[in-house]
């Protein structure tokens, strides 16, 4: 039997397939049905095919995705569903365009490009359609490097309805982005290998000028309905992992929203150039000629194969011990840096835009902390996995996934900077609200918190976030009442990418 990952992206004519059965069901008929209609009332004509690609909350493993190592995320209900038609049967100035509209049009204006996969996406001038543009580039290069013959003159009329709340950390993006790329090449007539979309998926998303791994994608594309999954990185892989039954995943939005395409150069990249900037450095310690650490160490996790290798004659191949034996504490200067490996810092990343803003933007380098998360929170992933797997009793191993989670939350909170006051408080709301453990998921500095709950309490559970959370930010104007099922909600994993042809 074919592998998941080695299969393409199934094809639906009914919706049942991805949103099951039962109120859930008709909430999506109801759903298509509208962006049927509004896309006819747009574009004066009806759609040829409809996408879509989940959200996904990270159980563990954060920040570590873009270093090599694995991350378990899982999929959410919420998603992007992407309406698209290509305009090569009628022949007037819209042939050529893309014409990109969003049915949350006071927020989201229609946005027009070029038909033209060579265009480059304007970094300084962010627009809410560029994600759009990323997959259109990514097929275009996927398909060129498969010799894959393509129309690059086509235009596409493109209506896009998602439900992942944006800078929450559940990976608007990746879901706009992958569904985006599955709807270009379902209309294209064309499909894809799951773990090829995933990978072509996030390579082309950082055309949006993040460096990010690829966990968002990968999940994105590859999920099961019921599973959280191992993502394995070079090559993607995906591990079903079935979690307890007697707990659940409750999702807290703290309200603060993390522009991260926006905020990049002191936060996401930052954190992408120190790692890189501390895997050189160990890479020297270990015995490499700077040089050659500088062409070869791209990631810690490279510098963990490097450990291996050296073993012999430093006699651990824990990355962690080599770290506590090779890097200070106190944050380096550019200066300090630039003595070790013997090279300026932007000629090193010379090639990279997005991390010579970053080395404008920085004035230290926290080396040892950011690659101390890193490695830790490596662990943490294949613990967690194992304790989901181990013969401890339900309570025992819930108990212990809780423990999990907490440390990861602390470790980002503190050796990887990646949270914020709201953040803080909402973790530890939950926690003393009856949550086995809590923490910040996806890139942080904002968005949500995940706890672990024991079903049994859940209801109880998310009053609790509302009295003692939402309240007062309710009477505030932040958010009113009825939208609150939108920012706090109990998550089941839920399923990958489709394609509807009705
Ligand atoms: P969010 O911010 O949740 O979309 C980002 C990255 C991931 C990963 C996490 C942190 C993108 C598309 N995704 O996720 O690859 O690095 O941060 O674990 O930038
Ligand atoms: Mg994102």
């Amino acid at each position: 039997m074919a592998k998941h990952e080695d299969l393409p992206i199934p094809i639906y004519s009914t919706l049942d397939p991805v949103y099951g059965h039962g109120s859930q069901l008709q909430e999506a008929q109801a759903r298509f049905h509208r962006l049927k209609a509004k896309f006819l009332d747009l574009f004066g004509h009806p759609p040829q095919i409809f996408a879509r690609s989940p959200g996904r909350v990270n159980l563990i493993g954060e920040h570590i995705d873009y270093e090599g190592y694995s991350v378990l995320p899982m999929a959410i209900r919420q998603d992007t569903i992407i309406a698209i038609r290509r305009r090569d049967d009628d022949d007037d100035e819209t042939e050529k365009l893309l014409r990109i509209a969003n049915v949350n049009d006071n927020k989201y204006q229609l946005c027009t490009y070029p038909a033209d996969p060579n265009q480059e996406i304007d970094l300084k001038n962010h627009k809410w359609g560029h994600y759009f543009i990323c997959g259109y580039k990514g097929y275009y290069e996927y398909s060129k490097s498969k010799g894959v013959k393509v129309d690059e003159t086509v235009g596409l009329d493109v209506l896009v309805d998602g439900t992942v709340p944006t800078g929450s950390g559940l990976s608007s993006s990746a879901a706009f982005v992958c569904s985006s790329t599955i709807a270009i090449m379902a209309v294209f007539d064309v499909n894809f290998p799951k773990k090829e979309i995933a990978q072509l998926t996030c390579e082309c998303e950082r055309h949006i000028g993040t460096q990010s791994g690829g966990m968002d994608q990968a999940i994105s594309v590859m999920a099961k309905s019921g599973f959280a999954e191992l993502i394995d990185f070079n090559p993607i892989r995906a591990t079903d992992v079935q979690l307890p039954a007697g707990g659940t995943f409750v999702i807290a939005h703290s309200l603060a929203e993390s522009q991260k395409a926006v905020t990049a150069a002191t936060n996401y990249n930052n954190r992408v150039v120190e790692c890189r900037l501390a895997a050189i450095v160990l890479g020297i310690k270990l015995g490499l000629k700077p040089q050659e650490a500088i062409s070869n160490v791209k990631t810690l996790s490279d510098v963990e194969g490097l450990c291996l290798e050296f073993a012999g004659t430093h006699g651990s191949s824990d990355p962690l011990l080599a770290l506590k034996e090779y890097l200070k504490e106190e944050p380096y200067t550019t200066q300090e840096i630039e003595q070790i490996i013997e090279e300026n810092l932007s000629s090193i990343f010379k090639d990279s835009p997005s991390s010579l803003d970053v080395l404008k933007a920085a004035t230290h380098f926290k080396l040892y902390q950011r690659a101390s998360h890193v490695y830790s929170e490596a662990k943490r992933v294949h613990a967690f996995k194992d304790t989901v797997y181990s013969n401890l009793s339900e309570e025992d191993i819930l108990k212990k996934l809780g423990d999990l989670m907490n440390e990861s939350h602390y470790s980002c909170s503190v050796k990887y900077e990646c949270s914020c006051p709201e953040l803080e408080e909402l973790v530890s709301i939950c926690r003393k609200y009856g949550a086995l453990g809590a923490r910040l998921t996806g890139a942080g500095w904002g968005g949500c918190a995940v706890a672990l709950v024991k079903e049994n309490i859940v209801p109880q559970f998310i009053l609790n976030l509302k009295e003692h959370y939402y309240q007062s930010r309710i009477e505030k104007g932040v958010i009113s009442n009825n939208d609150l099922g939108l920012y706090v909600f109990a998550s089941k994993p839920s399923s990958g990418a489709a394609i509807f042809k009705f």
